[in-house]
Order: structure tokens, then C-alpha cells, then sequence
């Protein structure tokens, strides 16, 4: 069939003996995936209607509680998750503690944990701005059969089987990796259907576009604070533009199609970096990677980090290669 033609669900078909361990347990993953991002997509989309058929915490017409969308978000995918009984077990920023998922039988012979931030820059949807969801998926390390561990979430973003992210914006995308380059897909939503439109998807090895909130620039690093006054000099091809949403699946999905580096740094205001390495920069670094990008805490590659809790942050420098080599050397010359 013709590359554009292609859906979702026949491409994850088609490319199933990509998966490592093939058993259709991946592709079941997947379709929960879709499903639960169709349905909080068609939610983000209905946002700004918000007003008035009742505000968050209210009652809306027909005498239902409002929820807040992160938290909307968080108990769709769970729910979806659970209901499919396909992974054994979810951690969510949304949570303090991971999800066991006990399957029907007796124990639980699933073999993936799936991690997520459900409805990442959510303080976006209150000024119809793009958000998004992004996802990790991890082999688990525990037998199966018995109920999973701490082990099986905490483990380098190196060993990731999947990831991705789903981008609520002006049309809802869905890009992922296996680890075999990356894919992107967009909903039709007259029909509810993720068509292939952004085959293996390369990210330029420069750019000239850097995206950071530099607001916060008097917190930032030595090192970092030299960096974008060089993207701000006028040589070469510099001064690069900033862009800066402000949310990080429409920031790097943006700079993986036209190039360039996305920051977030550590600073005195949060020392440890604001993201968390398990739920936005293990899987964003997967799929910048596979993109054929870097990502880097400023010295060291983000995926070879060992997790030491769930909730762990790190600085994260993201995107085309040269701009996040660049990055480090300045880092290195502040050190
Ligand atoms: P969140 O998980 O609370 O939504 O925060 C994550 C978001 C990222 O999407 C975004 O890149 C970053 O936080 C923006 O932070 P800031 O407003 O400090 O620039
Ligand atoms: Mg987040």
C-alpha cells in the first residue's frame, strides 16, 4: 500500500517483526495508546467550550463535576491501560506511586510497564495553546507472574522498547519510535483515524532555533548563560530565533521537523532541573535519537542515566546534534 495511505493500525501491523520480543503484546500497547489519545484529543479540542458548559470544579449541564484535563487525561490512558489488561504496571507523573496492574487470571503474566505523563504543559490549555502526551515502554526486570517492582520502572532510558508523544495541536499527531527510526501520524478526526504523514522522520544536525525560558536566565548555569548569549551574536549564521512554547511535545517536535536545540536547564530556583527523567526526557531523548539528534544533562547522554526514584528530574538539552554538542562544550568551559 502507499506510504500515505497507510493507518496507524496497519502500519503498527506491517512493522510488528521490528518489535524485540514479537508476541503482539507491543501492538496491543499501541492500539491502547491510539485509542486513549483519539479520546483525550476530542476532550482537548472541547477546552475552550469550557466556559460555558461549566468551569473546573463546577457542575456542567447535565450536573456532571468539571474536571481538570491532566487529571481527565491521566485516568483515560490508566483506565485504557487497565481495561486491556496489557501492561503490568503504569507509572504516571500524575501519581505518587506506580500502578500494579493485576491481570484476570490469577498473577499476571504481562511483561511491559508502561510510563507517562498524560497531559504534559497543561497550563497551556487555559490560552488554547498545543499539549501533549508522551509515553514510555520498558521490557519489565521482575518475573513474570509475580507483581512488579520499583526495579522494573527505575531502569536507564537505554533500555526503553518504545516511545512517544502525542501532540494536541492545531492537528493531533502521534510520533513514536521502537527503536527503529521514528514515525509520526496525524488524526483525521471526521473519522477518528491516524494516518502515516511524517515517515521516518530526520531531525537536521544543525539548526537555528533555540527554545529555552529565558525569563529564568539569571538562575541559569555559567555555562548556559554563555551559550544563548552565542545564539544571540551576530556571526555566522547567528542570531538564531528563539521559540518557546513552553510545552515540550509541540518544542521538540518543531525543532526535530526544522532543526535546532531545546533547553531546560538546571537553575538556583530548581537545582536538580524542572523535568523528570522517566516520564518527559528518557522518551523525548529515545525519539530525538532515533531521529538521528542528541540529548545530554550537559555532560552526559540523558538515556544512560540510572534512575534512582520515580519522580527524579534532570537538566535536559535536547535536539539537532551539533546544537547539543555545542551545549556541552560551553557547559565544559564553565565547569
Ligand atoms: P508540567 O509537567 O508541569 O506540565 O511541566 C512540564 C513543562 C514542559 O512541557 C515545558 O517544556 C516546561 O514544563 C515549561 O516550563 P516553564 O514554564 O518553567 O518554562
Ligand atoms: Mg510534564
Amino acid at each position: 500500500m502507499k506510504e500515505n495511505n497507510l493507518t496507524l493500525g496497519e502500519f503498527i501491523i506491517e512493522n510488528q517483526k521490528e518489535f524485540q520480543y514479537s508476541s503482539g503484546e507491543l501492538s496491543r500497547i499501541f492500539n491502547s495508546i491510539k485509542l486513549a489519545a483519539k479520546v483525550v484529543s476530542y476532550k482537548v479540542n472541547k477546552a475552550g467550550l469550557v466556559d460555558i458548559i461549566g468551569g473546573v470544579g463546577e457542575k456542567n449541564v447535565q450536573g456532571e463535576d468539571q474536571q481538570k484535563l491532566d487529571v481527565y487525561a491521566n485516568e483515560v490512558f490508566i483506565q485504557t491501560l487497565i481495561n486491556r489488561e496489557i501492561v503490568c504496571g503504569i507509572a504516571s507523573e500524575e501519581n505518587d506511586e506506580y500502578i500494579t496492574v493485576q491481570g484476570s487470571d490469577e498473577g499476571n503474566n504481562n511483561k511491559y510497564v508502561l510510563l507517562m505523563d498524560p497531559l504534559d504543559g497543561s497550563s497551556n490549555i487555559d490560552v488554547n495553546a498545543s499539549v501533549g502526551t508522551i509515553f514510555s515502554v520498558y521490557r519489565r526486570i521482575s518475573e513474570v507472574g509475580t507483581p512488579v517492582t520499583l526495579e522494573d520502572f527505575l531502569q536507564p532510558g537505554t533500555a526503553q522498547v518504545a516511545a512517544g508523544y502525542v501532540l494536541y495541536g492545531t492537528s493531533t499527531v502521534l510520533v513514536y519510535t521502537t527503536g527503529h527510526g521514528v514515525n509520526g501520524f496525524t488524526l483525521n478526526p471526521a473519522i477518528g483515524t491516524f494516518y502515516l504523514s511524517h515517515p521516518k522522520m530526520k531531525i537536521p544536525v544543525d539548526g537555528t532555533i533555540y527554545s529555552v525560558n529565558e525569563g529564568n536566565y539569571v538562575h541559569f548555569p555559567r555555562g548556559i548563560k554563555d551559550y544563548i548569549k552565542y545564539c544571540q551574536t551576530e556571526e555566522e549564521d547567528r542570531p538564531y530565533t528563539s521559540r518557546y512554547i513552553g510545552s515540550l511535545a509541540p518544542d521538540i517536535h518543531r525543532n526535530i521537523i526544522k532543526g535546532g536545540v531545546y533547553l531546560y536547564p538546571t537553575s538556583t530556583k530548581s537545582p536538580k532541573g524542572k523535568l523528570r527523567l522517566l516520564y518527559e526526557c528518557n522518551p523525548m531523548a529515545f525519539i530525538v535519537e532515533q531521529a538521528g539528534g542528541k540529548a545530554s544533562d550537559g555532560f552526559s547522554r540523558i538515556m544512560e542515566i540510572v534512575p534512582t526514584e520515580l519522580h527524579e528530574r534532570c537538566p535536559f538539552f535536547c535536539g539537532s546534534s551539533n546544537m547539543v554538542d555545542k551545549v556541552e562544550d560551553f557547559m565544559l568551559a564553565a565547569k
